[in-house]
């Protein structure tokens, strides 16, 4: 893990949108002189997700698959017992990865729910993989208990800028997601905190939520950068696609402004396709999920990130399995 710094950041919304309008080699060049200063330029952090807990979320959040109020015909299913989560660890740590993230449809765990996760991540742990859990808004008492099971990373997004927040999800807060992350810092567990681009909006707004991210002080340990999967049923299954260059400047953006991150090139990897994701990690990504499935939409399987590493000359991070490691 890298140091990072606790010296107070503090980007102003016209740096970034500065960034944002460098010409692409420009941009390039900076994110990758950044990335090289701070880490291993060939090496990718390989983090495989599970749903735990799938569908039937209270929350609406436009893009997603599994809130039960859009008709996504995702089955509701209920939370997985430990041993079939241990089972999904072990493969995902023989595979390669070296941290498993938990993922919960939950606006917020009840606390009996809350005790089976941490089973779940006291059991993935001593396995000797990092733990991550995404499981909605904690209430009071929860980190701790969480962090005392093991947990290193709370993974919660801020998803898009504050200003447009509010016509993407509107069952909860911008403030919520904040506060939440001051209780999972507090606790001592790590944040991964990102979010997710293509909803529709501007590009003023992507330099927003990189500015807020940005400016968490200490920066978020790992920041993930979704695409939008257009999940069918959902409110935005019919949005425009974002231009994946401007993608690439999010993800450089990312990287110049938060320099010790984890920056993760997260969701829609299969619909960006080889050329674009070598140019992401160009641009600074050094961390991607990785295993065939997200949470309920697909991912490239291990072979075809096999075959992309193989050709980048990527190495996955510290991974002591084979695959993706062994290269
Ligand atoms: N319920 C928890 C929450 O909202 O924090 C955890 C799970 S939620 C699925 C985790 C993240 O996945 C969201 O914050 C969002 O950034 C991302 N996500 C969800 N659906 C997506 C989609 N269709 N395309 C891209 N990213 C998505
Ligand atoms: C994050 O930022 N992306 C992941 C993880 N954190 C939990 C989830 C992506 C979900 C993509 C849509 C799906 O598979 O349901
Ligand atoms: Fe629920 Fe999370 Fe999906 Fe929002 S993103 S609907 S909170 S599972």
């Amino acid at each position: 893990m890298n140091d990072l710094t606790q010296v107070p950041v503090a980007w102003s919304l016209a740096q970034v949108e500065a960034l944002f309008a460098l010409p692409f080699n420009d941009l390039l060049f900076q994110a990758q002189t950044v990335h090289r200063a701070h880490f291993d330029a060939n090496a990718v952090q390989l983090s495989t997700l599970l749903s735990i807990k799938t569908g039937g979320c209270s929350e609406d959040c436009g893009y997603c698959s599994q809130s039960a109020r859009h008709d996504t015909g995702l089955e509701r299913e209920k939370l997985l017992d430990v041993a079939e989560v241990v089972q999904a660890a072990q493969a995902a740590k023989d595979a390669g990865a070296t941290r498993f993230c938990m993922g919960a449809a939950w606006r917020g765990p009840k606390d009996k729910d809350l005790g089976a996760v941490v089973d779940m991540v006291r059991e993935v742990k001593a396995l000797g993989l990092e733990t991550c859990v995404t499981l909605g808004m904690l209430k009071p008492g929860q980190a701790e208990q969480l962090k005392e099971a093991g947990l290193d990373y709370y993974n919660h997004n801020l998803d898009t800028a504050s200003e447009f927040y509010g016509q993407v999800i509107t069952t909860h807060t911008h403030a919520d997601r904040l506060d939440t992350l001051a209780q999972v810092r507090d606790a001592g567990i790590h944040v991964c905190c990102g979010g997710i681009v293509g909803l529709g909006e501007s590009r003023r707004v992507r330099a927003g939520l990189i500015l807020e991210l940005a400016n968490l002080n200490p920066q978020p340990e790992s920041v993930p950068i979704n695409m939008l999967v257009k999940v069918p049923g959902t409110p935005l299954a019919a949005e425009t696609d974002l231009d994946p260059l401007e993608f690439v400047r999010t993800i450089a953006v990312a990287r110049i402004t938060m320099p010790a991150s984890h920056v993760r090139l997260s969701a829609g990897r299969r619909e960006l396709g080889e050329a674009v994701q070598a140019l992401c990690f160009l641009a600074g990504a050094n961390s991607i999920f990785y295993g065939d499935k997200l949470l309920t939409t697909g991912n490239p399987d291990v072979e075809a990130d096999e075959i992309l590493f193989a050709k980048l000359g990527l190495r996955g991070e510290g991974a002591q399995g084979r695959r993706c490691a062994g290269h």
